[in-house]
């Protein structure tokens, strides 16, 4: 058993020195096959992370990755949604390439090829712990320990491997974080390398943090961003969505004003929630917050200033809920650093999709906008690796599974629609990367009512279809127009741009084998 073991990891070693090419010593400096941890996080958006902006919060532990590796500055998702995400994220596939389309109708077909399933046929160690969302339970880990859908925050369930629902104690962030420590520590077989999986369910709606940090941030106070009163011309899509701060943001289950109307779904909803507290968070939670929902209903805030009270509470509670995940993202990196791991392993930080703090007067994601196609990235390398700054390729959450598998020494399948992100680790800046994104979001109509879109992104441009119960094109100059306020699809000087990204995206469309594409005019 032994004799196999070594041989196989000479194997690795030897595989990776063939797929690296000449800088493969720096690969596999250590000799030993690297481990992989990949964090993801639910709705964190860039915006919301100190390394990548620095107006709102602070993030050590996160910026801490960066800083020890690299920050990827143009890193988006194909499908901007959970289940998808991971989809993608899980199969180096686009959605039409795994049939995991959205949140509501699809169940993840868990026979097909999965990087976990191959890193483990190679003698990886392969854990998950946290939300998953796919629906089937997952194959091709050695341990899992999965939320049932979105999870709680307080006193969480989880699905074991038995498939037994066990109810754990506290709160979430650090739950996740005790029982990814603890496969470490005790699970895993220390003789073999590990990609372990850690899926938090924060930052995800309704932004719920631990009752020891309830009362951070209550003095800041944060501007409106310029688009908040966006009216949307000429974007029905985006006047079409049900996602707007003013309109659909609820002040009871989002931003936790209880009060006399109970009986809406997200009313009764947040009750529901509240039910799971053990008497001493709740009374810490209301403590909190029985003053702060005296002070607002006694205002009967209306337009401008709802809008500032309403912003405020959200930006708020994400950064309190954020507050924990730095945190224990700082506890996972000591122990790695303690038990000697750091050196042999790739920490890679993402979300499963960026997320709207305001911009376009919006919470949630789907679009295909900048802030919500964009999701943050950052990786801290491992010893032999010494990139370190930005990377500006354009790269996308496909490209995980490959990168993966290429550390590992495994080959990347040719038909994979993700590339390998190792040459970028390398410090290399290959000549042939890709200059085209493609995008496709299918869940319509559903919550927030977001239609149906499919596009292209460049460093430059961006030409979105929307499709369905509409026909409808977008085009934005991503350089003149960052926020996407401006279409410019139909404008004459703009008609060989448009021809251009058309033909682009219809190529696309066409190497991932998307059935749902547009003729050629
Ligand atoms: C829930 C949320 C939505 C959110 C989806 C998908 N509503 O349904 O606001 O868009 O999850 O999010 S809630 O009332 O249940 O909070 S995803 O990140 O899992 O795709
Ligand atoms: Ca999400």
């Amino acid at each position: 058993m032994k004799t196999d073991r070594l041989m196989l990891w000479s194997g690795v070693a030897a595989a990776a020195g063939s797929l690296c090419g000449c800088a493969s010593k720096t690969a596999v400096a250590t000799d030993k096959p690297l481990n992989i941890v990949y964090i993801m996080t639910d709705d964190h958006t860039a915006q919301m992370m100190s390394c990548y902006d620095k107006r709102y919060a602070s993030t050590p532990n996160l910026d801490r990755l960066a800083n020890e590796g690299v920050r990827f500055t143009n890193s988006f998702v194909a499908n901007s949604l959970s289940g998808p995400s991971r989809a993608c994220m899980v199969t180096g596939m686009h959605s039409c390439g795994n049939g995991f389309y959205d949140n509501t109708n699809c169940v993840f077909d868990n026979t097909q090829r999965t990087m976990p399933k191959m890193l483990q046929s190679a003698g990886y160690q392969t854990a998950l712990v946290g939300k998953w969302h796919l629906e089937s339970l997952p194959t091709g880990f050695d341990y899992w320990e999965i939320l049932p859908g979105q999870g709680s925050y307080y006193n969480p369930d989880f699905i074991t491997m038995q498939q037994d629902t066990i109810v754990e104690s506290g709160y979430l962030t650090s739950i996740i974080t005790d029982k990814s420590i603890e496969w470490l520590e005790n699970g895993r077989d220390k003789d073999k390398p590990f990609m372990l999986m850690v899926h938090h369910k924060a930052l995800h709606r309704n932004w719920m943090c631990d009752t020891c940090n309830l009362r951070l941030y209550e003095d800041k106070t944060f501007p409106l961003p310029d688009n908040f009163f966006d009216d949307y011309e000429g974007r029905p899509a985006a006047a079409a969505q049900e996602m707007s701060i003013m309109k659909d943001m609820d002040v009871i289950y989002d931003l936790k004003m209880r009060g006399d109307d109970r009986h809406s779904r997200l009313s009764g909803g947040y009750e529901g929630i509240l039910g799971r507290l053990n008497a001493e968070q709740r009374k810490a939670w209301d403590d909190f917050y029985n003053p702060v929902i005296e002070d607002f209903y006694s205002r009967n805030l209306e337009g401008q200033e709802l809008a500032e009270w309403k912003f405020n509470r959200y930006m708020r509670d994400y950064m309190k809920t954020l507050k924990s995940l730095d945190d224990e993202v700082g506890r996972l990196l000591d122990y790695l650093e303690e038990n000697d791991l750091l050196d042999n392993t790739l920490v890679v930080y993402a979300s499963d999709q960026g997320f709207y703090m305001g911009e376009h007067g919006w919470f949630d994601k789907r679009f295909m906008y900048e802030e919500s196609m964009h999701t943050p990235l950052v990786m801290r390398l491992p010893k032999g690796y010494e990139r370190r700054g930005d990377v500006e390729e354009l790269v996308q959450n496909i490209d995980y599974a490959p990168t993966f598998l290429e550390i590992a020494g495994v080959e990347v399948p040719e038909d994979m629609h993700g590339v390998s992100l190792l040459p970028l680790l390398r410090g290399e800046h290959p000549s042939e990367w890709r200059d085209a994104l493609y995008y496709h979001f299918y869940e319509y109509p559903a919550e927030h009512m977001v239609k149906r879109h499919y596009g292209v992104r460049t460093d430059r441009w961006k030409l979105i279809h929307f499709y369905n119960d509409i026909d409808h094109w977008e085009l934005y100059d991503l350089q003149n127009d960052p926020s996407e306020m401006h279409n410019l699809y139909g404008e004459e000087k703009y008609a060989d741009t448009v021809q251009m990204l058309k033909a682009r995206l219809l190529a696309l469309q066409e190497q991932y084998n998307d059935p749902i594409r547009f003729e050629m005019e």
